[in-house]
């Protein structure tokens, strides 16, 4: 029999209300079942926001140094457990050991990094413009915040931000991703064990369409956070709009890497070869475009090719393996589209391009890493997101069309410009239509007291981490203390 997971609502382990399940496999092997999970529909939804609504009423009271306090023993047994849910979330999720270890790591971070704010969460005080009268603002919670996160950072995403919504004072119902409910399972088990309250937290397990849906839905939920594909995106900030919801987006990528000719080849093959086909290509922050200078192209091509073709495919629990699977079926399968509209697109195929089916990998969703040459700007694979193994080169003569190259999506996440002058890096620095730009480094590598997020689609202008995620879990609230002893009017009794 598989093993029977639950949803966490109000503190209790409970099953979705309909009985209903769904499956879990290991993307490495189909065979492998890893257990069945609360298929969760409106009524579970509706149970576990009336759980963070109530629970809201005392938590918010909870002084903020006391909450980073919890915050640090959820990230304490996080450090203790980290080895096997690194295992836990390769085998739900495929990527490397080494990558899901610095997935929790992300999340042991933001528990120290964001439970220290528990000391600081700073307002202002300004002075009053009128006498014996004081000023400042302070930040209030918001209510019962609806998280829904993606597969790809199974640990990392829902602390960045789950986190801060507990430091701020708020309430969470998390809606994992369908294809990563064990981590998320985890993640739970360290903050009962921690000591957040019953309700504080509640965890619904389910799809977009059976849970996610009413969760941005509901009445009691206040605000939405969202990280995922640019069309669900679309519709969450739709719903929200209506119901002037508050709606934080972390949405799609077309991260490019450019290599100007006084570069350091070495370097920026190393970057390209991480930037692209670590994680699978599967972040939102990858590598998708190499924009290469026509002095390097033909060197650097090469040297690319011939690592890309070294890659060792397979299961990420194996400490040998560099890349594992895609997540799903229908990943694969988009893939594979998109390698087909590049070859009709008129790009070269150099390597790759085909599924991966050698002996032990049969049973799962494996890819061979795909770099395509002679790519123009315009083509399908240059513009659109494909989330996977798949790096596309373009050529430029100038530092002025990299540029403009890289600029030339609708997307605006991650980017990275290798040369080694001093000039262009500025220039690069200032011209680069980014949220994240890295000089002489990948477009993957974001630490999280720096803020994270992306202009253009990429999102509606919130940023995550650093410290301006403060900025999206709570409200501001000005502060006026008449201490004058009678009625002053601002603006009218202050005349010159
Ligand atoms: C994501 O791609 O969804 O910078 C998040 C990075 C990681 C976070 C990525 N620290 O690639």
């Amino acid at each position: 029999m598989p093993e029977l997971y639950k949803n966490h609502i109000g503190g209790k382990w409970v099953a979705a209300k309909s009985g209903k399940t769904f499956e879990n496999r290991n993307p490495a092997n189909r065979n492998d079942l890893i257990g069945l999970f609360p298929a969760s529909g409106p009524e579970d939804v509706d149970k576990a926001a009336g759980a963070a609504k109530k629970a809201f009423s005392k938590w918010r009271l909870v002084p903020a140094p006391k909450r980073g306090e919890i915050l640090y023993r959820v990230g304490e047994l996080l450090r203790q457990r980290k080895e096997e849910i690194a295992r836990v979330m390769t085998r739900e999720m495929g990527k490397i050991l080494k990558e899901t270890r610095g997935d929790i790591q992300e999340g042991i971070d933001t528990a120290f990094y964001v439970g220290s704010e528990g000391r600081r969460l700073f307002g202002e005080t300004t002075p009053s413009e009128l006498p014996d009268k004081f000023a400042m603002s302070v930040r209030v919670p918001i209510g019962v915040c609806g998280l829904i996160t993606p597969w790809n950072f199974p640990m990392a995403i829902p602390t960045w931000k789950l986190f801060p919504a507990l430091l701020c004072g708020n309430t969470v119902v998390l809606k994992p991703a369908e294809d990563t409910p064990h981590t998320a399972v985890k993640l739970f088990e360290i903050l009962e064990e921690a000591g957040v309250p019953p309700g504080v937290v509640n965890l619904i397990h389910g799809s977009g369409e059976g849970a996610g849906a009413a969760l941005v839905r509901h009445r009691d939920v206040q605000l939405v956070s969202f990280t995922g594909s640019s069309a669900v995106g679309r519709e969450i900030a739709a719903l929200c709009g209506q119901n002037l919801k508050r709606v934080s987006l972390e949405m799609g990528g077309k991260n490019a890497q450019i290599v100007m000719e006084d570069a350091d080849l070495k370097l920026a093959l190393d970057g390209a070869l991480w930037g692209a086909f670590g994680t699978t290509g599967q972040r939102c922050t990858a590598t998708s475009r190499l924009i290469l200078h026509q002095e390097i192209k033909k060197e650097l091509t090469e040297m690319l090719i011939g690592q890309v073709e070294k890659i060792k495919i397979g299961d990420g629990l194996d400490e040998t393996v560099e890349m594992g699977p895609l997540i799903n079926e229908a990943a694969r399968q988009k893939v594979h589209d998109y390698v087909q509209i590049g070859k009709k697109e008129g790009a070269r195929l150099l390597t790759g391009g085909t599924i991966y089916e050698e002996g032990n990998w049969i049973h799962g969703h494996f890819y061979r890493p795909t770099v395509f040459d002679r790519v123009t700007p315009t083509m399908r694979i240059a513009q659109e997101e494909i989330f996977g193994p798949v790096l596309s080169i373009i050529e430029v003569k100038s530092f002025e069309e990299a540029i403009e190259v890289l600029n030339g999506t609708p997307y605006g996440l991650s980017s990275s410009i290798y040369t080694r002058d001093v000039g262009r890096t500025f220039r690069a620095l200032r011209d680069i239509e980014a949220g994240i730009t890295y000089i002489n480094g990948p477009t993957i590598g974001a630490e999280v007291h720096l803020p994270f997020g992306g202009v253009k689609e990429t999102g509606n202008g919130h940023r995550e981490a650093g410290t301006t995620v403060y900025d999206i879990f709570s409200e501001w609230k000005s502060v006026y203390i008449d201490y004058s002893g009678k009625l002053q009017k601002a603006q009218i009794d202050n005349v010159e």
